[in-house]
């Protein structure tokens, strides 16, 4: 059986998941437009009353309610028992002879026996809810479709002590005592909504509290919900919620419409969080901040969760989808719109350097492998695999093009439009990009291949200047992705500037849409050829090559006004030498010049005064080894590794006086010395600076940067001068390492955020026994795979360390594959997360390659794995 080249398909008798597709969609036979629930709940035996009002849509069809997992108690109709149902696979199908009927259904369900967390579940001692996508079929019968809008009364009882809080979406109506020690509440939600939207959480929970005033002079009681013990780090959710409700108002217009909202932060989550109506469940992840464990990348993951879930009440919520092929229309939007609620809030170039960032590192690499997809996708067996990168952060980007084309005034007019037209339905993609037509006015009918096709589209740009007259040539490629060989070009908007090499500035800058497969834009008035600065801003999310010499790209790197063409510049200067270094194309000469550029490059970016610190450190963060792998085709990890280290270490020791002097300089803001924690820029700034300095300086003298490092660990006032310490320290093979790992440990127990971080720093490290490390740490008393931010904190550490997961032993693989085997009976969707890394099998160097696809064979053997892993699986294997 361990025949690795037997095709997959010759070990996997179970017939292929069916799939669905987009254009079967069909209207829903039978509306529920009210349901009552009645929970009496249970850790381990919850029943489970509906009452469904069922209205017929479609003469003589069934009325047919998926379940999952779930099976019938009793059934009844109009109060009557009923016998003409039958299952169909997971399906109840109840035979129904009128147009209108109650149908009352009771299920018992065992929360504690859920380790999927989709469904009702128990987490900590409490019981919670999450039914995005297809998670409400597990606690009850029901259309679970987003097309069908129903109000919801629910009703909770349970034990008092066990379970003193009891929420769910809407309002609450009634409460009170019952026998035995229990007691009761009522919710109702005035607000149609899917189920998808649904929540109930039961159990012992303190509430940080506060309000805001709407623009209409309403007063909504804001609530955060967290285990005792816990209510002292919710001010910045806190903060972040009131800011994001006020600049939905601002920006978009929209106001909240219950007078309560409520948090409730659990500890066991599969996603970040979740935005049911009125009673938003988040990762406690996402919530929970104070300066000594939480690091500003976590302060400010928080500030955009807690946005991203408030901004879908009514970019999800209000107007929802039609049907899951939709998802973009809720994600892509609300990703754009808490991006640009992050921008308003802090650095708005910072902001903008880190969402590409992120789009190259998870959804380039996607939208070039065997699961790329539309924004839009056609066809899916397991939903839960498509909330991916291409959903969320391509979709964000679609969104801002048609932002860039019209304007930010026209735009908002387009969103008006969308918003009023739609509110109260069920939506389509469609009809977004119509609403922008119409509203904005702008002609979308070829753009709409943005939600068709997929691929990264690449451009390729050719300059030539004669007399005054500059050409600039533009060309697309959309290359092939699966089930879609031939592309048609995009439209793409790239803002572009002709910079003057003598007087380094430009005369204005030129929206230039490509919309051909290729395109010759003229200029005049250039006496010498100038610099051109192409795609500034990210307007579109494309693969650039635009060959700049070394010269130009330092020029840019200093001068260009648009802050992300400059990091831009940077980036193409490191990532252009690296390739043809790890290429082996560099002669001895060529690789001192590269050098010598990018450490002027560096060094005027370390001394310009009109930075700050925060951009600062933007500009000197090298690209990732997950990007510089997108550029190579085959990748040799070994390789990518040590030659971005190496410029590292070269870096390190060019620039070192430097380093020294911003880490002094650095050190002494928001450490032990400043006394006071702050999240102002300077002193953010300042935290970033010191541990990339503390990083160059790791490269070149360990010696010097363990003394410094260990002197940041102990002098350290927050989570991440700490956390920067320790990562600096855990990359060496130094008694300092171990101390700081026993005393963060120490420092940290019981805090389950923080311990989450002490395991993936070691997995993450560039220490060259990593691997072993992560083997140990799979057998330490703290870790489980029930939790899945301590799964996560491990193993997605691990495969971000490329060198380490890539081993050429193929341990690394081998770690992976037994993983997503051992996860997939307890955690489905969790399992399938892990496969996309494997997936890339065909991106590698022949050696690792058969490796990769020897794991993914051994996976796809197995013939009990849940439908996330199988289709991702055999979607991998092609
Ligand atoms: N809408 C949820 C996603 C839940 C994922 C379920 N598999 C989080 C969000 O995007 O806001
Ligand atoms: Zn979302």
């Amino acid at each position: 059986m361990n025949d690795m080249s037997s095709p997959p398909a010759v070990h996997s008798p179970e017939p292929a998941h069916a799939a669905t597709n987009r254009l079967d969609y069909r209207v829903p036979d039978w509306q529920v437009p009210e349901i009552a629930l009645d929970f009496a709940l249970s850790p381990e035996a919850t029943r489970v009353r509906a009452t469904l009002s069922v209205t017929r849509t479609a003469p003589n069809a069934p009325l047919r309610l998926n379940g999952d997992g779930i099976a019938v108690a009793t059934l009844s109709v109009d109060g009557q028992v009923h016998n003409h149902w039958d299952m169909d696979g997971n399906d109840l199908v109840i035979m129904l002879p009128g147009d209108r009927h109650e149908v009352t259904i009771e299920t018992v369900i065992n929360p504690v026996a859920n380790t999927q967390l989709s469904g009702l579940y128990a987490s900590n001692g409490l019981l919670c809810t999450q039914c995005e996508a297809e998670g409400f079929r597990r606690i009850t019968f029901f259309p679970d479709r987003p097309d069908v809008l129903s109000r919801y009364q629910v009703r909770m009882s349970g034990d008092k002590a066990q379970f003193p809080v009891l929420l769910s979406n809407g309002n609450p109506v009634a409460s009170g005592d019952g026998p035995a020690g229990t007691h009761w509440a009522q919710w109702d939600d005035p607000w149609l909504k899917p189920s998808y939207l649904f929540a109930l959480v039961a159990g012992d929970l303190v509430a940080q509290r506060d309000s805001f005033v709407t623009m209409s002079g309403r007063k909504v009681d804001l609530a955060i919900y967290v285990r005792p013990g816990d209510e002292t780090r919710t001010d910045h959710a806190m903060r972040s919620l009131i800011a994001s409700m006020a600049w939905d108002e601002k920006a978009y217009g929209r106001e909240y419409d219950l007078d309560l909202f409520n948090i409730v932060a659990v500890s066991d989550f599969n996603a970040g969080a979740m935005e049911n109506k009125g009673l938003n469940v988040f990762n406690t992840r996402y919530i929970l901040a104070d300066p000594e464990t939480a690091n500003d990348g976590d302060y400010d993951a928080i500030e955009g969760v807690v946005a991203h879930e408030y901004f879908h009440n009514w970019s999800g919520n209000r107007v929802t989808c039609r049907d899951w092929f939709q998802l973009s229309l809720k994600e892509g939007f609300t990703v754009l719109r808490d991006q640009q609620f992050s921008a308003d809030r802090g650095s708005a170039p910072v902001k903008r350097i880190e969402d590409v960032r992120v789009l190259r590192a998870a959804q380039f690499p996607e939208d070039s492998g065997p699961l790329a997809h539309p924004i839009r996708p056609d066809s899916y067996q397991e939903i839960s695999n498509f909330y991916t990168a291409t959903v969320y952060n391509k979709g964000a980007e679609v969104i801002r093009m048609m932002d860039v084309m019209t304007g930010p005034e026209r735009f908002r007019q387009g969103t008006d439009l969308y918003f009023d037209r739609h509110d109260g339905q069920a939506a389509t993609c469609e009809d977004f990009v119509k609403a922008i037509e119409d509203g904005a006015g702008i002609d979308l009918a070829q753009f709409r291949r943005w939600y068709e096709q997929a691929g990264t589209p690449r451009i390729d740009v050719t300059m030539a200047h004669a007399g005054d007259t500059v050409t600039l040539t533009l060309k697309q490629t959309v290359p092939p992705t699966p089930g879609q060989p031939d592309k048609q070009p995009m439209v793409i908007p790239l803002r572009t500037a002709l910079f003057d090499r003598a007087t380094a500035k430009h005369s204005g800058e030129h929206l230039l849409v490509l919309t051909d497969a290729e395109h010759t834009f003229t200029f005049t008035g250039h006496a010498t050829a100038p610099v051109v600065s192409i795609n500034r801003g990210f307007s579109a999310p494309v693969a650039l090559n635009n060959p700049l010499a070394d010269a130009d790209l330092v020029f840019l790197a200093a001068h260009d006004d648009d802050p992300f063409a400059r990091y831009e510049a940077m980036q193409q200067l490191v990532v252009q030498h690296l390739v043809a270094a790890i290429t082996d194309k560099l002669s001895d000469t060529a690789r001192d010049s590269g050098r010598a550029a990018i450490g002027e490059a560096f060094a005027k970016v370390v001394a310009d005064p009109a930075l700050d610190d925060l951009m600062r450190g933007e500009f000197i963060i090298l690209p990732g080894e997950g990007y510089l792998a997108e550029q190579l085709d085959p990748v040799d990890p070994g390789r990518v590794r040590a030659e971005r280290e190496g410029l590292k270490a070269w870096l390190g020791t060019h620039l070192s006086e430097a380093w020294r002097a911003l880490h002094d300089r650095t050190a002494a803001i928001s450490g032990a010395a400043s006394g006071t924690f702050s999240l102002d820029p300077v002193s953010r700034g300042a935290r970033k600076l010191k541990t990339q300095a503390l990083v160059y300086l790791a490269a070149a003298d360990p010696a010097e940067a363990i003394r410094r490092a260990a002197a940041q660990y102990a002098a350290a006032d927050n989570m991440t001068d700490r956390q920067g310490a320790l990562m600096v320290l855990c990359g060496l093979d130094t008694p300092e390492r171990e101390a700081a790992l026993a005393d963060f440990a120490r420092r940290f127990a019981g805090n389950a955020l923080v311990i989450d971080k002490w395991f993936s720093l070691q997995a993450a490290s560039l220490h060259p026994h990593a691997i072993e490390h992560v083997k140990a740490l799979a057998k330490h008393p703290e870790f489980t795979l029930a939790n899945p931010n301590r799964a996560r904190a491990l193993y997605m550490g691990f495969m971000a360390n490329t060198a380490a997961f890539h081993d050429p032993s193929g341990e690394g693989y081998r770690m992976i594959a037994d993983l997503i085997l051992t996860l997939d009976p307890i955690n489905g969707s969790l399992a399938a997360r892990f496969v996309p890394p494997l997936g890339r099998f065909r991106k590698f160097e022949p050696g690792r390659a058969a490796l990769m696809r020897g794991e993914l064979e051994r996976i796809a053997a197995v013939t009990t794995l849940s439908r996330d892993v199988r289709e991702q699986v055999s979607k991998s294997l092609g």
